[in-house]
């Protein structure tokens, strides 16, 4: 066996669990799986997306993943390439999305040795909780199969790790290997939910299904910007706000998904004896250890209709840029754009004011980093029909600017809305700013910064537009993208 040839074989096996789109970082180790990739692009049977660094690169292969619902493959080289893809991995096991990390390495034999840029990678996402299989030979392929399969009917990240011997590549015929393998259906069992009673509907991240049942019930519907929940007539837009005085009227409450934007939403569910969560791919939702768990849930009978007019109440106005941009986003979005909220406050003000729409909108809810946006955008952007827009925080944007370098990309049609307000606003809310001296807070907390984000945007080939009013935030929307849309409140 060669080292083509066991790439040819895995690159095929992977492809034929439909898996369309590899996503690459360059490297030696790597060169078979490269040229296996490759060979399928050739043949029409794949797509390859190359990015240089492999965390912006990871993070790209999960938006596409997440953009497009079908599990996506990465291949690197060895050493600290590998490590570069952890953060993206974790975000995907607690979101629940199949990405599959193809980890080029060294012979068993070198390992521990001092070999160069050989280090222990089998597991090293935490095999704990993310599955991975070494692959010495053509003899682990039937293994592989089976947890590739998995991965993609559970929904959730592997890693392939597979020793490479000299000679590193040949002449690849990856294609030849293809075959047709079936992903089994999970079986889910429906439960009923007895709804004659004053309760709610919560929708966070993966709260798909939430609006049906809340209109069955003729509940009122808490819906996260990015639960896939967030339209139809139940959806009560401030429910933040109104909930902090209300917890006492409601006498049930039905979970979609995994909240968590809310304090006064995490304040309901532990003040309840008892709620019901509905199982979604951002796994079990149990923060006050009283959940009933359910696969999928239905509604039986309902309240009555002036419960759900006691939710219908106009808000109260609050952070006017961020409002701004939300708003005027949300409005222009139609069913072929996407829409990518960063963590930090954007997705806490989109979460009062956004208004009830059916469009698409994603965040990492999974683990609510602030690392990886701008890329995991470049991922949305890659698979949306029309238009992306990002809307995220300075400190989000920095700590993803090498993601902004669109080196070997199709220019993706994204518009990077970053609300430059110099730091962590959203630390001002914590106990510890009054706690503090100001220059203690500014310093470990907020961050002010001052990047020249014009420059950074001029540098990496994107066009650059400064917003200060709201008719500027107008001028920009219909903007072809890459550009950069620097917000300053
Ligand atoms: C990778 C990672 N590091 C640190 C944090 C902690 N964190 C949460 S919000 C935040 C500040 C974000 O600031 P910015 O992007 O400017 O958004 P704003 O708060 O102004 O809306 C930080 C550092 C995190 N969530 N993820």
């Amino acid at each position: 066996m060669s080292s083509q040839e066991l790439a040819d074989r895995l690159i095929a096996l992977v492809s034929s669990i439909r898996v369309e789109d590899f996503f690459i970082s360059p490297g030696s180790r790597s060169q078979a799986l490269v040229l296996a990739a490759e060979n399928l692009k050739q043949n029409g049977k794949a797509k390859t997306v190359v990015r240089i660094d492999e965390r912006s690169m990871s993070f790209t292969a999960l938006g596409s993943a997440i953009a497009s619902g079908s599990p996506v493959a990465m291949i690197v080289t060895s050493g600290t390439a590998v490590a570069n893809l952890h953060p993206a991995m974790l975000e995907a096991h607690h979101a629940g999305v199949p990405l599959i990390a193809i980890t080029a390495d060294r012979p068993l034999r070198l390992r521990g040795k001092g070999s160069n840029q050989t280090t222990l990678q089998p597991g090293i996402f935490d095999q704990r909780v993310i599955d991975h299989v070494d692959l010495q030979g053509l003899d682990d392929l039937e293994e592989t199969k089976q947890k590739l399969i998995d991965s993609v009917r559970n929904s959730q990240p592997l890693q392939l790790n597979v020793c490479f011997d000299l000679p590193l590549s040949d002449k690849s015929g990856a294609s030849q290997y293809l075959q047709r393998i079936e992903i089994p259906q999970k079986e889910i069992k429906t439960t009923r939910i007895d709804c004659n009673f004053k309760g709610v509907v919560i929708a966070g991240a993966g709260g798909e299904g939430a609006r049906e049942f809340a209109e069955d019930a003729g509940w009122p519907l808490f819906a996260e910007p990015s639960s896939g929940s967030r339209f139809g007539s139940n959806v009560i837009e401030n429910y933040s706000e109104l909930l902090t005085n209300r917890t006492r009227d409601i006498q049930k409450v039905v979970v979609f998904g995994k909240p968590t934007l809310n304090r006064s939403v995490v304040k309901l569910i532990e003040s309840m004896p008892e709620i019901i969560s509905v199982a979604s791919r951002f796994g079990p939702f149990d923060i006050a250890n009283n959940a009933v768990q359910v696969q999928s849930a239905s509604a039986s009978g309902n309240a009555e209709a002036d419960w759900l007019q006691s939710w219908q109440q106009p808000r109260s106005v609050n952070d006017s840029i961020r409002e701004s941009v939300i708003t005027k986003i949300w409005d222009r979005t139609e069913a072929e754009d996407s829409v990518y909220l960063g963590a930090s406050k954007i997705i806490r003000v989109a979460d009062l004011v956004a208004p009830s729409k059916d469009i698409s909108v994603f965040s990492n809810r999974g683990l609510a980093g602030i690392d990886g946006s701008i890329s995991t955008a470049i991922g949305i952007a890659l698979k949306t029909k029309g238009m992306t827009r990002a809307i995220i925080g300075d400190l989000t944007a920095i700590h993803d600017l090498g993601g902004m370098n669109l080196t070997e990309l199709s220019l993706p049609n994204l518009q990077l809305w970053v609300v430059n307000d110099a730091g962590g606003k959203i630390f001002e809310q914590l106990e510890v700013k009054e706690e503090v001296e100001p220059e203690v807070f500014d310093k470990y907390f907020q961050t002010p910064q001052q990047v020249n984000f014009e420059k950074i945007a001029t540098a990496m080939g994107w066009g650059y537009e400064l917003a200060t009013s709201e008719q500027d935030i107008e001028h920009c929307l219909d903007i072809k993208g890459p550009v950069f849309i620097e917000v300053r409140p």
